[in-house]
């Protein structure tokens, strides 16, 4: 990455005549006319989730594309020199520590923080590539409100999912399709993106990695315009995975039925507890 422009104003109006446009959606400008409309981009804000991720940052902060224009790094008292080298490799990185404990936590520090109409998070292990990040923005800027990688769809991947996890994955999958009358093709994979605007909507609580999945099902639940992109995982580059298969399975699994339609917490988000 070379350059990080400043974040420029808000450009949310801009989308505002677009077919997929809502009754809830910020009125057009006042003084603006379909014709004179100008081409600047919204600002996008990168938030990165990182816990002893010194030796893996450089690989991920160098390939960060131009279209992001503020980079928010939330470290989990990291043992290593995750900060330090990262704000070597990338002076303007907005570097914070997170509130409590666990890559939910963190996201939510991060999303709190984040100044962009749009947010994008991706792991700092480098199983993701920011190469694909202007895929995500594409559906943001052209209507959809979240917009989830998968690896599940024609054209994205794995390299590194075992097939425990692939099972898993699939059948907390299969729960959520259900549930929600959806069509989804992946649901443990932390590529997203969402106007920010939505995330009151998203109403977030997660701690740990059940995140992802907390994320997806309110935006279901909200009715948000969903897009999946495809998307390649490729293998952690150095050091240890931070997930533990089965007791993080059973966590989404407790948000997924916890919040069921029709259940106990379904309609009161705010009581929830995740801990
Ligand atoms: N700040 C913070 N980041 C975390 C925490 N736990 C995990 N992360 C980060 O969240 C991202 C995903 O965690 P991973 O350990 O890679 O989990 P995973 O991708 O399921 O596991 P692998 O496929 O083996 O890499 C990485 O960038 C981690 O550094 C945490 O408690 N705090
Ligand atoms: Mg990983």
């Amino acid at each position: 990455m070379t350059t990080h422009p400043t974040l420029p104003r808000s450009t949310e109006s801009e989308l505002a005549d677009h077919p997929l446009r809502r009754s809830t959606d910020p009125p057009p400008h006042p003084m603006r006319r379909a014709g004179d409309r100008t081409p600047t981009r919204p600002a996008v804000s990168l938030v990165i989730p990182a816990l002893n991720e010194a030796r893996n940052i450089p690989w991920v902060f160098e390939q960060i594309p131009d279209c992001v224009g503020e980079v928010l790094l939330i470290d989990g008292d990291s043992h290593d020199a995750t900060v330090p080298v990262a704000t070597r490799i990338l002076p303007t990185v907005r570097s914070l520590r997170q509130s409590g404990k666990g890559k939910g936590n963190a996201l939510r520090t991060g999303f709190l923080e984040a100044r962009g109409d749009y947010v994008v998070m991706m792991d700092a292990d480098g199983s993701m590539s920011p190469a694909e990040i202007p895929h995500f923005v594409h559906f943001l800027e052209n209507g959809y409100d979240f917009v989830k990688g998968s690896r599940f769809v024609e054209g994205g991947g794995s390299l590194d999912i075992t097939t425990f996890r692939k099972l898993g994955n699939h059948a907390l999958l299969a729960l959520v399709n259900r549930l929600y009358d959806a069509t989804l093709t992946d649901l443990c994979y932390g590529f997203c993106a969402f106007r920010r605007s939505f995330l009151d909507q998203l109403d977030l609580h997660a701690t740990g990695f059940e995140i992802e999945a907390e994320m997806i099902v309110h935006a279901l639940r909200s009715g948000l315009r969903i897009a999946e992109v495809p998307s390649l995982e490729l293998p952690r580059r150095n050091g240890r995975s931070n997930l533990h298969a089965i007791s993080d399975g059973r966590r989404v699994l407790r948000t997924l039925l916890s919040e069921r339609p029709g259940g106990r917490l379904a309609s009161a988000p705010q009581e929830r507890s995740t801990s």
